[in-house]
């Protein structure tokens, strides 16, 4: 065995030489965090064939790798919330006895770490000090994990210092569980191949995380999904905060008055591409400061004050284009990690629809060749020579459709950085929230946007959240509309109805509740009978983002309805409605109807995922009389009412 590194906090100690002893690997490297150190860090990557050296004149310090084809996306069904009691993980979520799944681990970590290097990373959730800011100590024997955690959080001996003594913080462990015996070669992307070797755990009493068996983005990165939002959000319970699956933005208008939104989408759904939009409205300017987690606080004053705790972008690569998201693009250009995307000839990158003719050639994300097609030079297929049609029809796509880039968050063009640095008239408080959104991928029913009546009825419109599934997770309902409340669905770290009585606690425990942001309801996603978008999306949801700051003023009238407060058409900007999309006023005028009959069946799939959130009671007899019934009733109330209204 080697011996455990000295460190000045006793605690960080005890838990290096816990899993020294269990995982026994062959060295122990404490990351310092130094750019010097991830770039080494990187060219080892290099010289043992998992990653690949971009062209350094079009792409600095940018290295491509490629996963196992087992290893492409968060695995829900093997992810765990193991509180000690079932039903505080709740129904939506993968449980096991906390005690049960230890002992099931500890076997898989025994010796996992043989043949490789335990890294120890200390990271921080949110700027180092900033008083809302948490911290974590990851150990992985994943190179990988290293370089993407260093973009993702800040990292290393600042933490380290930070910590101090006996700082506390939260403890991860991370395997790729795939020991190497003497003299055996690694492979490109080390995991354990079958789906039912991997675990996601996580402890929300104890606040610990425990990974195994995967080395892909929320499954191995454990600061982003394991912590700021599962671990998180039983925090921010117990603390009265909230830990959110939200991008944040600040938008300034030609009155350069300046507004903070926050947006829940799920996984896939257009956080990133919202979070760094480009106006397409004259004089309205656009400001990031995060694209996937938002922690909001109260504040005296009764306003929500957000930060977000990451550092970088984990973005989805297809579709990210100069048209739709060029701040994104721009933000790859240097220091990024690219993962299951296209390598060209001359050594960058390439994936579907970025906008960029495909090379004559290329390497797949499964490290085979592929070709430009014959009759579409922005498409690749399997073989020279086929077309857009033959392409479409394999199900072939040359960049996998949860390929990533892993971009550091200072590269972007538009970051608002002192929001980003948690700032607020230079106080540490993070940035007041005036807007929250939630939304969904909607082929149908429900409108471009619509504006919740109260603070309970816009806490119902996130509980009765859908989605489509997408390939940010390994699944076989892809496609599928989903519930997916709030965008949390795979981010609870505890009973989903809990959940639901959190957010409306928080209007209950304000300092001023008419402080609280308003609520609003989007979707970008509309499909017309022949399958187009019936909005353009990307810039022109501006046009939205500008009705809401109107709502916000009191500047504009609502079609009061059943589901809630739509635009008049009037009052929606069309002005520069030009260039490649455009909005379609008939489109528009269809898009900002209540569908009666749709949202009739929308409310009964709604009062059916709340039977379920209710029924799920515990396996454990003893709590199930006092938790049967578990949503809010003033959730339930606004079921019935709006059901009430839409009949007549
Ligand atoms: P995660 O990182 O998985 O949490 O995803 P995200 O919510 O950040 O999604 P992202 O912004 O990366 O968008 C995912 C996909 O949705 C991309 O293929 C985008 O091109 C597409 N998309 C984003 N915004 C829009 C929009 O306004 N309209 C349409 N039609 N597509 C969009
Ligand atoms: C998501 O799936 O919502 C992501 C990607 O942001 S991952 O980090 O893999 O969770
Ligand atoms: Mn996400």
């Amino acid at each position: 065995m080697v011996k455990t590194p000295k460190f000045a906090n006793d605690k960080v100690f005890a838990w290096v030489d816990k899993w020294n002893k269990v995982c026994t690997p062959d060295k122990i490297v404490v990351v310092k965090g130094t750019k010097k150190e991830h770039l080494a860090i990187c060219e080892m990557m290099v010289k043992n064939g998992q990653f690949i050296k971009l062209n350094q004149k079009k792409r600095p310090e940018c290295y491509l790798a490629r996963s196992h084809e087992s290893d492409v996306a968060r695995v829900e069904g093997r992810t765990f919330i193991c509180s000690k009691k079932e039903i505080d993980a709740g129904p939506t979520n993968h449980w096991m006895d906390p005690e049960v799944m230890k002992k099931l681990m500890l076997k898989s970590y025994k010796g996992c770490m043989k043949g490789r290097t335990m890294y120890v990373i200390p990271f921080a959730m949110g700027p180092i000090g900033n008083p809302i800011t948490q911290y974590g100590i990851e150990i992985t024997d994943s190179p990988y994990v290293v370089v993407n955690m260093n973009i993702m959080t800040r990292t290393g001996d600042a933490v380290m210092k930070h910590l101090g003594k006996d700082g506390d913080f939260i403890p991860c462990i991370h395997s790729v569980g795939a020991p190497l015996k003497k003299g055996q070669k690694d492979v490109a992307w080390p995991c354990a191949k079958k789906i039912e070797d991997k675990f996601i755990t996580q402890f929300p009493e104890e606040r610990q995380i425990w990974s195994f068996g995967s080395g892909y983005g929320g499954n191995a990165l454990l600061g982003k999904k394991c912590f700021a939002l599962r671990i998180a959000s039983k925090l921010a319970k117990d603390e009265g905060w909230m830990a959110e699956h939200m991008l944040i933005l600040t938008l300034t208008s030609p009155e350069r008055k300046q507004y903070h939104v926050t947006a829940a989408f799920p996984s896939a759904c257009g956080k990133t591409n919202l979070a760094m939009m480009l106006p397409k409205l004259p004089g309205w300017k656009l400001q990031t400061i995060g694209d996937d987690i938002a922690w909001l606080k109260p504040g005296d004053d009764g306003r929500l004050y957000a930060i977000n705790p990451e550092n970088g972008f984990f973005g989805v690569a297809p579709g990210t284009s100069m048209d739709s998201n060029p701040n994104a693009l721009k933000s790859c250009k240097k220091g990024t990690i690219f993962t299951n995307v296209v390598l060209t000839p001359d050594g960058d990158i390439w994936w579907e629809d970025m906008g960029v003719k495909a090379p004559k050639e290329g390497i797949d994300w499964k490290g085979n060749p592929c070709y430009v097609c014959a009759d579409d030079p922005y498409r690749m297929g399997p073989k020279p020579g086929m077309t857009k049609a033959e392409i479409k029809a394999s199900g072939y796509v040359a960049a996998h459709k949860n390929s990533r880039f892993t971009a550091p968050a200072e590269n972007c063009p538009v970051l608002d950085k002192s929001g980003f640095n948690g700032l607020w008239k230079g106080k540490p408080t993070g940035v007041p929230i005036d807007a929250i959104l939630f939304g969904g991928r909607r082929p149908s029913t429900i409108p471009l946007v619509n504006e919740a009546k109260s603070w309970t009825h816009g806490v119902f419109m996130g509980s009765a959240a859908g989605s489509e599934v997408t390939a940010a997770v390994i699944s076989d309902q892809i496609g599928q509309v989903r519930r997916d409340p709030m965008a949390m669905l795979p981010f609870f770290g505890y009973n989903v109805a809990d959940y639901f009585q959190h957010w409306l606690e928080m209007e209950r425990t304000s300092a001023d509740a008419t402080k609280l942001p308003k609520i609003y309801f989007v979707n970008w996603f509309r499909k017309g009978d022949d399958g187009r978008f019936m909005w353009p999306g990307f810039g022109d949801n501006s046009r939205v983002l500008k009705w809401i700051c109107q709502r916000i003023e009191g500047q504009v009238k609502a079609n009061v309805t059943p589901i809630g407060n739509l635009p008049l058409e009037r009052d929606i900007d069309l002005s520069n409605n030009e260039g490649k999309f455009k909005v379609v006023p008939e489109d528009l005028r269809a898009i900002l109807k209540v569908d009666k009959e749709g949202w009739k069946k929308e409310i009964a799939t709604v009062g059916a995922s709340y039977d379920e959130y209710d029924a799920k009671a515990s396996k454990d007899t003893t709590v199930r009389s006092k938790t049967a019934k578990r949503v809010p009733k003033a959730l339930r109330q606004i079921l019935a009412d709006v059901s009430a209204a839409l009949a007549k």
